[in-house]
């Protein structure tokens, strides 16, 4: 019944499993939903909660799984990306045949294209993971929020001696056209798949809810292969796992839906487990919101899974009395090293690192990112501030939002966005 691998001591030697599997995280999207945050960066460079950015989450669950070899496929405006990768994750470094390798498009196979769909991106590659020769290879998206332990997934997919095996979670059925959406039997066999349908399935017994695949797959190395170069020769293809690569797939081969239930670490309090896209402006800001309830459904405290990324060294956080004894103070806030509040008051808000707030503010359910200077006098309710902003004193967002419109962008939610740009600063290098 069971893979020699797996057997009854499962936990020994599912480590076996991860050991030969390869990563190949998709960072190469540019999530243009996020508006001007990725206007320099792609949407996995994009910081989150605090201190991350976005493809930390992901790399995280690669290392605290035990896969550590993994490539980071890239493209759009990857610069931002590539020195994050560098920066806080070369401790992966070719030693003991642990890697990051980042791998741009352009310069493989066929150095006229850019990476087409996702299985193009992965058949571009397709030298680098002979070289690695895994036994399995785990495709990832480098956009997504949640905590996940690899292992479990690589390992039912090695007990029913899959083919493919396709990570899923179950949401709410008007939210469905936004995936593939799956038809499962009873022994979890994919059936059906529906990239983005119009009119999206239920579930058997859950009319509200669809089956949606994560866009985490896990394969067989030489399956992988054949299928690539199959897919690669087909001109009515356009090379993506979801379009092309898993409809053919289904019905001719052992194709198998997981649950995310049984390979996520930790769920929220409603017993759901916790996934987020932030792909929009207003949930890039939920997300970042929900971090300063008391007890927030991701838990980034867990020493077990820590969320590793590339940090400055910076002095603690300061709160200051300013010159006229106002108390400089933050509630219900994450604020970050090399901040410093003086004299104003921050609520429900998150400070990235290196964010001066000077005296006289107001800042509330705010999400700033680093190196942002606020001057004397400014309210903010519900604003986005992109790096490196100097907010000028006396301004005032969140109260008029007609009056925001004119210079800044406001999402359907009424959440404000500031960049560098909308204030007119000149930038002047890379920071
Ligand atoms: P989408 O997320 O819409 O749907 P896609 O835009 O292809 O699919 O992005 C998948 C990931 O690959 C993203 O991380 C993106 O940044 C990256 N990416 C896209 N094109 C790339 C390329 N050419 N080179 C490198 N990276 C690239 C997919 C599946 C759905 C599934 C959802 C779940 O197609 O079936 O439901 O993911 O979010
Ligand atoms: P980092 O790698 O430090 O995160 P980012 O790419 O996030 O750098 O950019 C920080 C800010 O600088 C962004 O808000 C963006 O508006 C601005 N910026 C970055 N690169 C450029 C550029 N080449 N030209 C103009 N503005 C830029």
């Amino acid at each position: 019944k069971y893979h020699p691998a797996i057997g009854d001591t499962a936990p020994r030697f599912i480590s076996r499993i991860t050991k030969n599997t390869y990563a190949m995280v998709l960072a190469g999207g540019r999530g243009s939903r996020l508006h001007q945050l990725t206007d320099w960066r792609a949407k996995p460079a994009v910081p989150f909660g605090g201190k991350f950015r976005i493809i930390d989450f992901v790399l995280s669950n690669c290392v605290n799984s035990g896969i550590r070899r993994i490539g980071v496929a890239t493209q759009y405006k990857s610069h931002s990306l590539i020195r994050h990768i560098q920066r806080g994750w070369s401790f992966l470094n070719g030693q003991f045949g642990e890697s990051v390798d980042i791998l741009p498009a352009q310069q493989r196979v066929d150095e006229e294209h850019w990476y087409q769909g996702t299985a193009d991106a992965v058949y571009q590659n397709i030298d680098i993971l002979r070289e690695a020769d895994p036994d399995f290879v785990l495709i990832l998206a480098g956009d997504h929020i949640y905590k996940m332990d690899y292992g479990k997934l690589l390992a039912s997919h090695v007990e029913k001696k899959a083919d493919m095996t396709v990570a899923c979670l179950e949401v709410p059925i008007a939210d469905a056209t936004a995936f593939g959406v799956m038809g499962v039997d009873e022994h979890a066999r994919v059936v059906k798949f529906d990239e983005k349908p119009a009119k999206p399935a239920s579930m058997p017994g859950k009319p509200d809810k669809s089956l949606a695949s994560m866009g985490i797959y896990v394969f067989n190395t030489r399956f992988l292969f054949e299928q690539l170069i199959r897919d690669a020769d087909d001109p009515n293809s356009s090379h993506d796992f979801g379009k092309d690569m898993i409809p053919y797939l289904v019905n001719k081969h052992r194709v198998f839906a997981q649950s995310f239930d049984h390979s996520c670490v930790g769920m929220g309090d409603d017993k759901i487990p916790y996934w987020r896209d932030v792909g929009t402006i207003d949930s890039y800001w939920a997300a970042n919101m929900e971090l300063t309830r008391v007890i927030p459904d991701l838990n980034m405290y867990d020493q077990e899974w820590p969320i590793w990324t590339h940090q400055e060294q910076l002095p603690p956080a300061k709160f200051v009395f300013d010159e006229d004894e106002r108390r400089g103070t933050a509630i219900d806030s994450l604020i970050s090293g090399g901040c410093i509040v003086s004299g104003s008051v921050v609520r429900r808000s998150v400070l990235f690192s290196n964010v001066r707030v000077n005296s006289y503010c107001n800042i509330e359910d705010s999400v700033i990112l680093p190196n942002v200077e606020v001057g004397r006098h400014v309210t903010l309710k519900r604003v986005i501030v992109d790096k490196c902003c100097r907010i000028p004193e006396g301004l005032e967002v969140g109260i008029d939002p007609e009056k925001d419109r004119k210079r800044f962008h406001v999402s359907p939610n009424g959440i404000t966005l500031i960049t560098p740009e909308m204030l007119g600063h000149k930038v002047h290098s890379i920071r």
